[in-house]
């Protein structure tokens, strides 16, 4: 099927998620790509409801976020936040004055009786993103990590404790209680849907908030057509910094075939990187489709190329299904 017909559904958290998703922005009409974004790391900061899976996502369909972070805006000052440190107030978390105006129109929605759902339409759009971006859910979800010092939000721990405590469990809190945002699951449900990817987010701190929503995972088994997942992690590593410290304290085999584990009973396909193509055999012994490519995404050339390797893939899942 020739690409401009292709329709996919895209889950996606973090920085990594959010390239794939540039790239499949990049092959696909936006009306072809539907992207249901983690809320799991959202908190309420100096009385502002950031999210910020969400805007990596519109910062970077809208070509403004930072290339060296991958978060906040690349056009950004600091005034703000200088003269917030001079009052004494909380500077941890870095909030830049363009990206402020991001948190406060949330908030102004939010209060103003919109959803999520529907205050993410109206960012995106303000800021020229075709691309429909979905939370996950309506309702509030909060990833916690538990650590010798209690339970952390996921912000205080990764930001403001810079990922330092042993971590010793990860809790998707109001996951249980939180439906499907209707866009979220209506995407998954779209007929015509060449297939759904899960983006190469890191599964246990991005994925699974999404997959722990009432109704999302049955949505994935329920749908008829194929489910391929490309993996974060390439030769054991690749994940940057804290993120593969909290891995290795979770006990969780980091490489692609701790990822095959994790997703064997939602995915069809697994995308690795040819550096992992020793570990081919262990996953297609767990029933899944693996193909292999160059999974490294430096630049918009790479992504490009990722994306069309993966809706390739998918497509060929969903016509030999
Ligand atoms: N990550 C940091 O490591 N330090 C920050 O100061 C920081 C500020 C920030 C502001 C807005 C926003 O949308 C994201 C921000 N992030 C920051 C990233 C944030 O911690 C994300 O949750 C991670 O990128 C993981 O998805």
């Amino acid at each position: 099927m020739h690409q401009n017909q292709q329709k996919f559904a895209v889950l996606s958290g973090g920085v990594g998620g959010a390239k794939l998703v540039l790239g499949l922005a990049q092959i696909l009409p936006a009306r072809n790509l539907q992207v249901i974004a983690n809320t799991g790391d959202d908190f309420d900061h100096l009385g502002l409801p950031v999210s910020p899976d969400i805007d990596t996502l519109i910062y970077t369909l809208a070509g403004l976020a930072n290339p060296d972070t991958g978060w906040g805006r690349h056009d950004e000052s600091w005034n703000f936040m200088a003269a917030l440190s001079e009052l004494g107030g909380a500077d941890w978390f870095r909030l830049g004055d363009r990206d402020l105006a991001m948190h406060v129109r949330r908030r102004d929605l939010l209060a103003g009786g919109h959803s999520l759902s529907a205050a993410t339409r109206e960012l995106a759009r303000g800021l020229g993103v075709q691309t429909a971006i979905l939370p996950m859910s309506d309702a509030p979800v909060r990833t916690h990590i538990d650590t010798a010092d209690g339970e952390l939000g996921f912000q205080d721990y990764f930001v403001r404790l810079r990922a330092q405590p042993v971590a010793q469990a990860i809790r998707y809190r109001g996951a249980d209680k939180a439906n499907a945002a209707t866009d979220a699951l209506t995407a998954l449900q779209r007929p015509g849907l060449t297939g759904i990817i899960i983006s190469p987010s890191n599964p246990w701190l991005s994925i699974a908030p999404i997959l722990a929503v009432t109704g999302i995972e049955s949505a994935l088994s329920d749908c008829p057509v194929p489910v391929t997942a490309v993996s974060p992690i390439v030769a054991g590593k690749a994940i940057k910094g804290p993120t593969a410290k909290l891995m290795q304290e979770l006990g969780i085999t980091a490489g692609v075939v701790g990822i095959a584990e994790y997703y064997k009973n939602i995915i069809d396909g697994l995308v690795i990187d040819t550096q992992d193509a020793e570990h081919r055999t262990t996953i297609e012994r767990m029933g899944i489709s693996v193909a292999m490519t160059d999974t490294i995404m430096n630049d918009l050339t790479d992504k490009t190329r990722l994306a069309e390797f993966v809706a390739g893939f998918t497509a060929e899942l969903r016509a030999a299904s």
